[in-house]
């Protein structure tokens, strides 16, 4: 075992991750509807250089070739994202056998070439016609999103182990309703807190439904950070409580100690708005999770600002990478031990990952040495929460490949795999072959 995962246990396993909207394409084949990111993404200004995921990868037609590939980088799991109006177009009714029948052969696939799949159910593709309905803020919302959590199970449940309901519902929440960088692009602060309790609310029945069907690992993925105040002046030590409250604490509250809290409940009054929780919604939102996705990119240190409701990020001088997200390793390290203290799920990395401004393919390689010690440091920092007592379960790099990267399209590479946007052709940075390697020797 090398230094970098020291204190991992024998079964912590490996993976890499990937999204529907950002990698498939074929947005109006086999029965295909719109997405919000569809609808969003042809919005003049919403996405940089007007891109938006219509080919993306191509993945839905080189799926065998990618599962080989995945294959190769002797990885343990692959997380997918099912695109729900690709299964059930508009978001009700009955099941589009076309659609889901790509899901079944990328399962197949998987199972066949020995890679475990990790399915989420959301990851920010709602059907245009749920949000022209009302989208999140809407209560019916989180019931059309429990049907179509059975539909999907019936067709793939005897096959797929592991469950993620939602992909980082503070994204959907406060990106999609309140500052509008992503889909569908609202810019409402109330809107936005009643698409949090319908989000939590929608994973709750999704993950009864689930459970009740037998579901093996069932789980949500949150993205977080931590919140550090710029000094011990009481405005900024606010700030950072307020910036966790409205990040972490709102959904690991309701989800695993059944209640909201207290003291966010009052900054959204503040606000004017509110938690349209109803009785009974709570202990549904409860449901006991096996599994706690952790997305970690980034930290930030906060300080206050003259509007209480915001808080302005202080730069700590360190290096950023191609996002402009400082490269902050040890806040995972503490968000982990943290994250064990105050709630004690299992933990598993669904994301953790960079963006850099990779060279060219030279003689079939990318030298993207940033990642690799992003990946390392990050991976390292993951072991050290191991070692204080974090029951982290595994680790799943983001991402497999290049792809879409939401409001800044194209440019931002994410991947250990390099994508060619113009032959859609596929080359393993460093990185990859790095993290193949990490993954032998943690092994051995
Ligand atoms: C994830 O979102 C997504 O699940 C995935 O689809 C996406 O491709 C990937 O990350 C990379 O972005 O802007 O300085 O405030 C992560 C979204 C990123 C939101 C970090 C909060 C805080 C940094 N989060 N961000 S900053």
């Amino acid at each position: 075992m090398s230094e970098v995962t020291a204190g991992l246990p024998a079964d912590f396993f490996w993976g890499v991750a990937t999204s529907a909207y950002q990698i498939e394409g074929a947005f109006d084949e086999d029965g295909r509807t719109l997405s919000i990111w569809d609808t969003f993404s042809r919005r003049p200004g919403a996405v940089a250089n007007g891109e938006n995921g219509d080919v993306a990868c191509d993945h839905y037609h080189r799926m065998p070739s990618d599962v080989a590939m995945i294959a190769r980088l002797g990885v343990d799991k692959y997380r997918f994202s099912v695109s729900w109006p690709r299964v059930q177009p508009g978001g009700r009714g009955p099941v589009n056998a076309k659609g889901m029948d790509f899901y079944s052969r990328l399962v197949d696939e998987l199972l066949e070439k020995g890679v475990d799949p990790w399915l989420t159910l959301y990851h920010w593709d709602l059907p245009q016609e749920l949000e022209d309905a009302g989208g999140w803020p809407h209560r019916d919302t989180a019931y059309r999103f429990a049907e179509y959590a059975g539909l999907v199970h019936d067709a793939l449940g005897d096959r797929v182990p592991t469950w993620t309901t939602l992909n980082e519902p503070w994204c959907s929440a406060v990106l999609g309703y309140d500052t509008g960088r992503h889909a569908p692009g609202r810019q409402n602060f109330a809107e936005s807190m009643r698409a949090v309790h319908h989000l939590l609310l929608a994973h709750g029945l999704a993950a009864q439904e689930l459970r009740s069907r037998g579901v093996a690992s069932l789980g949500i993925t949150l993205n977080m950070g931590v919140h550090t105040p710029a000094s011990d002046d009481p405005r900024d030590v606010d700030a950072a409580r307020r910036a966790d409250g409205l990040g972490t604490r709102i959904y690991l509250d309701p989800l695993v100690h059944g209640r909201y809290p207290e003291d966010v409940l009052v900054d959204i009054a503040a606000r004017g708005a509110e938690i349209p929780a109803r009785s009974g919604d709570l202990e549904i939102i409860s449901t006991p999770l096996d599994v706690l996705g952790v997305n970690y990119y980034t930290s930030h240190v906060l300080k206050a600002t003259d509007d209480p409701a915001a808080a302005e990020v202080v730069p700590q001088g360190r290096p950023v990478t191609a996002m402009d997200w400082e490269i902050v390793p040890e806040g995972f390290t503490s968000l982990l031990v943290r994250l064990q203290q105050d709630y004690g799920v299992p933990m598993v990395i669904t994301e953790n990952g960079a963006a850099f401004d990779d060279l060219d393919v030279e003689d079939g390689y990318v030298a993207d040495v940033d990642r690799v010690s992003y990946l390392e440091s990050h991976i390292s920092a993951v072991a050290a929460a191991v070692r204080a007592g974090a029951d982290v379960r595994g680790y799943l790099a983001w991402s497999l490949m290049d792809n879409f990267e939401w409001g800044y399209g194209y440019a931002k590479r994410f991947g250990i795999v390099r994508v060619d946007y113009e032959t859609q052709a596929r080359t393993l940075k460093q990185s990859a072959q790095w993290y193949r390697d990490l993954i032998t020797r943690s092994r051995a």
